[in-house]
């Protein structure tokens, strides 16, 4: 008995260090010759009430977060301050309707390769953290994106 509870304690212990804010299934799609721009797509959970206000990429100038709404039949995109994560909800950015937007690419996207973003997440309480994520760059042909892509836009 006592060797289950010191097993749970240390359970207990690595889920207190875990973080708070978990990121999975992030994905960006490799760039064709002259594009500078990207999209990075991921579903964030924060176990507390939190906002993701901020993202910062070292492969690209510029790393913004973005709405996509439509307007009079057109879809625009749009830079959004913050973006809502109740506790303990997973968020599919892409479901919602936003995306992490990477602008002024140093480099192309390539497909197989990783793009690091850094996620800034503002807890209720003030506190903040920041996320590294590695995103999957996906081929540009890959049907099942192309699919996702189609329906987002
Ligand atoms: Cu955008």
């Amino acid at each position: 008995m006592k060797r289950i509870l010191g097993v749970l304690a240390m359970l207990v212990a690595v889920q207190a260090n875990a973080g708070e804010v978990t990121v999975s299934g992030a994905w960006s799609r490799a760039t064709v010759p002259g594009q500078d721009a990207g999209m990075v797509q991921l579903v964030i959970t924060s176990k507390q009430a939190a906002k993701l206000v901020g993202v910062t990429s070292k492969d690209a100038g510029k790393a913004e977060l973005h709405s996509m709404v439509h307007e009079n039949g057109v879809m625009k995109m749009r830079q959004v301050a913050a973006i809502d994560l109740a506790a303990g909800k997973a968020v599919d950015l892409g479901e919602e309707g936003y995306h992490v937007m990477l602008m002024g690419l140093k480099q192309p996207l390539k497909a197989g390769e990783k793009t690091e973003i850094t996620l800034t997440v503002r807890f209720a309480s003030g506190k903040e953290e920041q996320v590294k994520v590695n995103a999957d760059i996906k081929p540009q042909s890959e049907p099942a994106q192309q699919m996702k892509m189609n329906m987002k836009m």
